[in-house]
């Protein structure tokens, strides 16, 4: 079991103007949904799945026959491409905008549908020149720009499954995905932008190539102008192969359950796990979600913040909007370049209406102060979205007061790389919210929370978030691993001896019904016998005016198993020293009680990030044992934070 110590007790009804507009518009209509879900829930995902264009419509929902392993809408074919592009073709959609595109240096350019189906088209004649037909791996590795949608979109045309690798990844992580995935092609470019400099893309792409032997094609797309090495035979500029194609392609149908795209997670070994999406569930439920969680309508600009490279850009930047025809902006550097409102500068300037971003993208915002998002006129936004992490209340509640102007319904959207899809958030026209709550499971889907023998938790009770039932979304398996599939998510907990998906998050239902995300299980804290959740201190410490951003961890402790170690990093202008150590201990004494009190409090000037931005508690917890860090660090985003971590320590 694990303890719950935090209560946060407000609630926010969705505004009745948004409610009145909103897909969904009450309670009520939720209920109904679930409802219909629970008694056919066949029938109401085939309903689902018809929102999509098939060129087979399926006549099957799900088979479970050999679950853990799963198949949906199996006697179905399509290509996803012509649910995005090819269907708005004959609209007056053709001449909406699809993409809003700003680069960091400031240029921008934007992309009906119909010019989208055009480049996707060429591109995907691109690709078969070069070879690349139907069930291939592509590799892509690519800067935020219009070509990466492209791209992804054109090996879908040609049912070719993509591996997108974030740019921030290193030629040995190229390497390691490219060989696992048994890709014959890569997509690159010359560089990209990043805070004013260039990252060289392709001379990691030619560095990690040297022992990929079975890479036939390299399409570089030129972004930066800067001059790179071409290995001839092998490498090829876009812009040469794109002259001159048709912009004709014939779309190949595939069978629902074709790999649309590999996307590469962090295990706990060193080795890739390469998570598989389908095609027809997951195109279904990503669709779904968009309209019901984002509400996304014509006459909205929605930014999702996310790189493509992660899953979240995969589902909400991409597919998500375009399968719902909604116009998606996309922007390729940081948020403080060239200052700290570069994206409330972009939300005023495109007029965006639904801004979904990370809550450590908040807490820095936070930690920036209000100057920033205060010069600029917010008042186009209508819907706000985190995910990620479990967004502290704090930060939730300036997020809404801040940027939402108090008038914005948030919606916190509680997923993963394996689902595909969100699973728990609110209706934002229907679910009140309470901060720091991804609120219930979305209709159909079915989250629970039990302890480790499988028997459901009590309200209140802190225990493993698990799925009871498969979605359409969720992962396939491991790529080319299907006992790592079974191992890693089916091994640890049965309900009613029945193996199922276990998701590695701790979390309660309070006795409303809502679910509170505690963090990783790998993490909890085990202090004189209790198990806290990292999510509840730290939400402790961020609610103190002072503290822009925790973590905390468990050092090894004789008297009490672990005493806890929190890691802080202050707000602009505020004082690190005795006083403030003393102060934070007794807030989080006063918030959660004396068993969560921090035994020490060290002050930092950032905190060790995955490159998707989550906190690394692990290597915290290295350097709170007083050792070297000694796990893989091959996914920290700035290897420069541990080091100022670990000499800190020392001048201690
Ligand atoms: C989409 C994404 C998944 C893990 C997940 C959680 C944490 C994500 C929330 C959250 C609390 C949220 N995919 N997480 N969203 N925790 N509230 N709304 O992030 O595969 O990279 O990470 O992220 O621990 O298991 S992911």
């Amino acid at each position: 079991m694990i303890e719950s110590l935090l209560q946060e007790r407000r609630t926010f009804p969705p505004p009745e103007s948004f409610a009145r507009a909103a897909h969904i518009p009450s309670a009520e209509a939720a209920a109904a949904l679930r409802r219909e879900a629970e008694t056919d829930p066949d029938g109401f995902w085939l309903r689902q799945a018809a929102q999509l264009v098939w060129r087979r419509p399926p006549t099957r929902a799900l088979d479970a026959s050999c679950y853990p392993f799963v198949r949906w809408f199996d006697d179905g074919e399509l290509n996803l491409t012509e649910s995005c592009l090819d269907r708005h073709l004959h609209t007056p959609r053709r001449n909406q905008a699809a993409l809003l595109w700003e680069g960091e240096p400031g240029d921008t350019r934007v992309l009906t549908y119909q010019q989208l189906h055009r480049e996707v088209c060429r591109t995907a004649n691109v690709l078969k020149s070069l070879g690349v037909r139907c069930g291939d791996r592509v590799v892509l590795y690519m800067p935020m720009v219009p070509e990466l949608v492209v791209a992804v979109l054109a090996c879908a045309r040609l049912g070719a499954t993509h591996s997108v690798i974030f740019g921030g990844f290193s030629a040995e992580a190229i390497r390691d995905r490219i060989l696992d995935a048994g890709a014959t092609c890569v997509i690159t470019a010359d560089g990209g932008w990043r805070r004013g400099k260039i990252v060289p893309l392709k001379q990691n792409v030619d560095a990690a190539l040297r022992h990929c032997p079975q890479v036939r094609a390299v399409l570089v797309v030129t972004r930066t102008g800067e001059s790179v090495p071409m290995t001839p035979g092998r490498d090829h500029f876009y812009a040469d192969l794109v002259r001159g194609q048709s912009a004709v392609c014939p779309a190949v149908p595939v069978p629902a359950e074709h790999p649309l795209f590999i996307l590469y997670t962090s295990g706990t070994t060193g080795k890739p796990k390469g998570v598989v999406h389908s095609t027809g569930g997951y195109g279904t439920q990503v669709a779904l979600t968009t309209r019901w969680v984002f509400d996304l309508r014509d006459g909205d600009t929605y930014w999702c913040t996310a790189d493509i490279g992660w899953i979240t850009g995969h589902s909400y930047v991409l597919y998500g909007p375009l399968l719902c025809g909604g116009t998606t902006l996309l922007y390729e550097g940081a948020p403080d370049t060239p200052d700290k409102d570069r994206f409330w500068d972009i939300v005023a300037r495109w007029g965006v209406t639904i801004l979904y971003t990370a809550p450590t993208a908040i807490r820095a915002f936070m930690r920036w102060g209000d100057a920033y998002p205060a010069r600029h006129d917010l008042s186009s936004l209508r819907l706000l979205g985190t995910v990620g992490e479990p967004i502290n209340p704090a930060a939730w509640t300036w997020y809404h007061e801040v940027i939402g102007g108090g008038r914005c319904p948030i919606v916190d959207t509680w997923w993963q790389t394996e689902t595909g899809a969100i699973l728990a958030a609110p209706l934002p026209g229907a679910t009140p919210t309470k901060p720091g709550s991804c609120t219930h499971p979305l209709p159909g889907v079915a989250l629970e929370v039990v302890r480790k023998d499988g028997t459901r938790c009590n309200d209140n009770e802190g225990g493993y978030l698990v799925a009871l039932r498969p979605w359409p979304a969720q992962l396939r398996t491991v790529w080319g691993d299907p006992d790592r599939y079974r191992q890693q998510y089916f091994s640890d907990i049965q309900v009613d001896g029945r193996p199922v998906y276990f998701t590695g998050d701790g979390a309660r239902r309070d006795e409303d019904g809502y679910l509170w995300v505690m963090g990783r299980v790998d993490d909890v804290l085990n202090v004189a016998g209790h198990r806290i959740g990292t999510a509840e201190v730290e939400s402790a410490l961020v609610s103190h005016p002072d503290v822009a951003e925790a973590a905390v961890v468990g050092r090894p402790d004789e008297l009490k198993g672990q005493a806890i170690v929190a890691f802080v990093t202050l707000r602009a202008g505020r004082t690190p020293g005795p006083e403030m150590q003393a102060q934070l201990k007794q807030h989080v004494v006063h918030e959660i009680g004396a068993l969560a009190r921090p035994e020490e409090i060290r002050f930092t000037e950032a905190l060790p990030k995955t490159r998707s931005g989550k906190i690394m508690r692990r290597l915290l917890r290295e350097l709170a044992a007083g050792g070297k860090v000694q796990g893989d660090v091959t996914t920290l985003e700035d290897l420069s934070v541990l080091q100022r971590l670990a000499t800190s320590a020392d001048e201690e």
